[in-house]
C-alpha cells in the first residue's frame, strides 16, 4: 500500500501529488478504516491560517493501529522494549497484547472522569507505558501532551497551566545510565506551582523508590488496572479533532503548544514512515529519540504502529554501561532500520572504532539521521563504520510543526549525498525565498525555506493562541509556511539544510529559544540582563554561550566562579539540565542598537572566537563594550 519502489516511481508519485494533491492524499487515506468517509479532502488558506483535511471524516487512530490489523498480525511484535540495564530482560509486546493494555488503560482513564477533549500530561520515562498512555488517550479522544521527563518542575508546570491539563501520567522514578532520577517529586513540585486544573495523577511503578502519594489525587497505575476490562470501544473522532499538543521552543521565551489533529497526521506519519525507511513486514525498526520529542511521537509510536511495524523502544543512554551499547542492542534484536541524531553519532564517534569491534551490525539495512544538520565527517563515519558502506543514510529534515518528515531520501531509492536531505516527499512543495519573500526559482540558490502548499500533518494552530501561529509561521512571507531554516538548493536540485535563521538554537538536537534560556538566567536575583547565543560545539552541534550583566561582584560576596555556577544551576532548575550554558561570561554591558536591540551577530562572532568581520559597530549605542567583551572572552586585541 502506498509504497514507492524506484526513483522513477518517486518522480511519478511526486508529479501526481503536485498536480492533484487532493486525489493523491485521498488514495493514501483509502488504505485506512474510516467510520464515516470524508466529504471533502482539503480546505485551506494561509491567511488565517486554516488547513482542514478529510472534512467530516470520522475515525479513531487506534482503531487503525489495532482493529484494522489484528486479524492479519495480532501476534506480530508491536514493541520491543530494551531496558536501561542490559541485565534486565527485554520485553516483546504483540499487537494483541498492546491492544489489550491500551484498552485497559483507556477504561482506567475514563473511570477517572477523563473524557474526549480533556488534556492529559504525560511525564514518563521510555517505558512501554509511555506508548500505552498516548494510545489510551487517543482511544478515548483525550488530547495528550507529552513532556520530556528530563524537563524541570517549572517547565512542566508552565505546560500544565497553558493547556489546563486534567491529569498527569508519570512514574515513581526513571533509570538513565547509572543514575536514578526522581520523577514523581518533580510532578509534585510542578503541581504545587500550577493552578489546580489537575485532578488526577497516575503513577507507574518503575524504580520502586519511596515516593509520596497525595490521597485522593494520586493513584498507582497497576492498582487502577486491576479489574479494569481489556475491552474498549474506541471513541469516534472527527478527522480534525485534536490528537495531541506538543510544546516546542520558539524565538520568544514562552514555549508554544503545537497542535496536531487526527486524520491528516495519521496518514502522513504512516506514508512517510513506509517510504523513507522502506520498512518491510518482519523488519525491526529502532528510533532512539525520546517520546517527549516529535520524533518519538511520529516515528516510535504512530507511524510505525500504523504500518504494522515492530518498533524498538530503548530506555537507556548511548554510553551506558559502555559506549558500544547501541551496537550491542542492534545485534541483540537484529535491528534493520536505525534512526538517531547527529549529536549521538558525534558523541560515539569520539570513542573511536573500538566499541564497534565486537558487533556485526549485519542486520542493518537503513540508517537515519534527524534533529540537526549532520556534518560530513559524522555522515561518513555513520555510513562507513556503522553501515559498513552498504546502508543508505537517510538525512530526514522536518519539524515539530510539520508532524512528519518533509525532505529526505527514500532509503535505497534516492541517491544520497553527504549532508543533503535531498528531495521533498510526495505532496511537499518547498520554495526558497530571499529576505523580501521573492521566490528563488531554479537550482544553485540559497535562502529561507518555506512550504507553499499544505500537507496532511501540518500544525493546525498553537494551543489557545491562533494569532501566534499565524505570526510565527504564516506572516513572515505572505502565502507561505515559513520554517525558520536556511537552505540551499544545489545544481542537482538537492536540498541542504543550513540551520536556523532565527533566535532558535539546537543543542544536541534539542530545540531551544535563546529568549527561553535568557529568561531562566534572569531569574537569578543578582542578574540584571543577559543575552544567549549558540556557538559551534564539536559534539552537541551547538553549545550555549551566555553573556550576563550582574550586580557589582564585590557587593554580592561571591567569587566569579560561584556566581557562574549559581547561574548555571538556575537554568538547570528552571528549564532542565539540557539547557545549561556551556559558557557564562560576566560583562558590564551588552552591545545594543540605538533602538535597544541586542546585536546578537556580534555576540555570535565573539562566541565563535572569530572577530575578523564584526562589521560596522559604530552605529551601536555603546561600541566600547565590544572591546571589553572581546578581552573577557580571551580574544587577543
Ligand atoms: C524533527 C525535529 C526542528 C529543527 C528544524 C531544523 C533542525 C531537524 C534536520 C534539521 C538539518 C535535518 N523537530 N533539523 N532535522 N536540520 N537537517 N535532517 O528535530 O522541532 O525539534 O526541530 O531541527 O533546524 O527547523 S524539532
Amino acid at each position: 500500500m502506498s509504497r514507492i519502489h524506484s526513483l522513477g516511481g518517486y518522480f511519478h508519485e511526486y508529479q501526481k501529488s503536485v498536480q492533484n494533491p487532493e486525489a493523491f492524499w485521498a488514495s493514501v487515506a483509502d488504505n485506512f478504516y474510516w467510520r464515516k468517509k470524508w466529504d471533502k479532502v482539503l480546505e485551506w488558506n494561509f491567511e488565517e491560517p486554516k488547513a482542514e483535511w478529510f472534512i467530516n471524516g470520522k475515525l479513531n487512530i487506534t482503531e487503525n493501529i489495532f482493529e484494522r490489523q489484528l486479524f492479519t498480525h495480532g501476534d506480530r511484535t508491536a514493541i520491543i522494549w530494551e531496558p536501561n540495564d542490559p541485565n534486565e530482560p527485554a520485553e516483546h509486546i504483540s499487537y494483541r497484547e498492546l491492544y489489550e493494555r491500551v484498552c485497559q488503560f483507556a477504561n482506567v482513564l475514563q473511570a477517572k472522569g477523563i473524557a474526549k477533549g480533556d488534556r492529559v500530561m504525560i511525564y514518563l520515562p521510555m517505558i512501554p507505558e509511555a506508548a500505552v498512555a498516548m494510545l489510551a488517550c487517543a482511544r478515548i479522544g483525550a488530547i495528550h501532551s507529552v513532556v520530556f521527563a528530563g524537563f524541570s518542575a517549572t517547565a512542566l508546570a508552565d505546560r500544565i497551566k497553558d493547556c489546563q491539563a486534567k491529569a498527569v501520567l508519570t512514574s515513581d522514578g526513571n533509570y538513565r545510565g547509572n543514575k536514578t532520577i526522581e520523577v514523581k517529586s518533580v510532578v509534585d513540585e510542578a503541581l504545587s506551582m500550577s493552578d489546580g486544573s489537575v485532578e488526577t495523577v497516575i503513577v507507574c511503578q518503575r524504580t520502586k523508590q519511596a515516593i509520596s502519594m497525595t490521597a485522593g489525587r494520586d493513584h498507582w497505575w497497576h492498582e487502577l488496572c486491576q479489574g479494569a476490562s481489556i475491552e474498549h470501544k474506541a471513541e469516534e473522532m472527527d478527522s480534525e479533532d485534536m490528537l495531541f499538543i506538543l510544546y516546542t521552543s520558539g524565538s520568544t521565551g514562552k514555549p508554544k503548544g503545537v497542535v496536531h489533529t487526527t486524520g491528516g497526521y495519521m496518514i502522513y506519519t504512516y506514508y512517510s514512515f513506509k517510504n523513507v525507511f522502506q520498512y518491510n513486514p518482519g523488519d525491526v525498526y529502532w528510533c532512539t529519540a525520546d517520546v517527549g520529542w516529535i520524533t518519538g511521537h511520529s516515528y516510535i509510536v504512530y507511524g510505525p504502529l500504523l504500518a504494522g511495524a515492530t518498533t524498538l523502544m530503548f530506555e537507556g543512554v548511548p554510553t551506558y554501561p559502555h559506549p558500544g551499547r547501541f551496537w550491542e542492542v542492534i545485534d541483540k534484536h537484529q535491528v534493520n532500520q536505525f534512526y538517531t541524531a547527529p549529536t549521538a553519532i558525534r558523541a560515539l564517534q569520539a570513542f573511536g572504532l573500538e566499541p564497534l569491534q565486537d558487533y556485526k551490525l549485519s542486520s542493518l539495512k537503513t540508517l537515519g539521521s534527524v534533529g540537526e544538520p549532520i556534518n560530513e565527517e559524522a555522515w561518513r563515519w555513520y555510513h562507513d563504520h556503522v553501515g559498513k558502506d552498504r546502508c543508505p543514510v537517510v538525512d530526514t529534515w522536518w519539524q515539530t510543526e510539520t508532524g512528519g518528515i518533509l525532505i529526505s531520501p527514500l532509503s535505497g531509492i534516492t541517491p544520497t549525498k553527504p549532508t543533503y536531505a535531498t528531495l521533498p516527499l510526495p505532496g511537499i512543495q518547498p520554495v526558497i525565498v530571499d529576505a523580501e519573500g521573492n521566490e528563488l526559482k531554479g537550482n544553485s540558490v540559497e535562502g529561507n525555506l518555506c512550504i507553499k502548499f499544505p500537507w496532511p500533518s501540518m500544525l493546525r494552530t498553537t494551543y489557545g493562541d491562533h494569532e501566534r501561529c499565524r505570526q510565527t509561521y504564516f506572516a513572515t512571507y505572505k502565502g507561505y509556511y515559513f520554517t525558520g531554516d536556511g537552505v540551499k538548493r544545489d545544481e542537482d536540485g538537492y536540498y541542504r539544510i543550513l540551520g536556523r535563521v532565527d533566535d532558535v538554537i539546537n543543542v544536541s538536537g534539542h530545540r531551544m529559544g535563546t529568549a527561553e534560556v535568557e529568561n531562566a538566567i534572569n531569574e537569578h536575583p543578582l542578574v540584571i540582563e543577559s543575552a544567549v547565543v549558540g556557538f559551534p560545539h564539536e559534539i552537541k552541534g551547538q553549545g550555549i554561550y551566555a553573556y550576563v550583566i550582574c550586580e557589582d561582584l564585590e557587593k554580592t560576596q561571591r567569587t566569579e566562579e560561584v556566581l557562574k555556577k549559581e547561574i548555571i544551576d538556575t537554568v538547570s532548575k528552571i528549564i532542565g539540565p539540557i539547557a545549561k550554558p556551556d559558557k557564562v561570561l560576566l560583562v558590564s554591558g551588552l552591545p545594543k542598537t540605538r533602538s535597544g536591540k541586542i546585536m546578537r551577530r556580534i555576540l555570535r562572532k565573539v562566541a565563535e572566537g572569530d572577530v575578523s568581520s564584526l562589521g560596522d559597530i559604530s552605529t551601536l549605542l555603546n561600541p566600547e563594550v565590544v572591546e571589553e567583551i572581546k578581552t573577557k572572552a580571551g580574544i587577543p586585541a
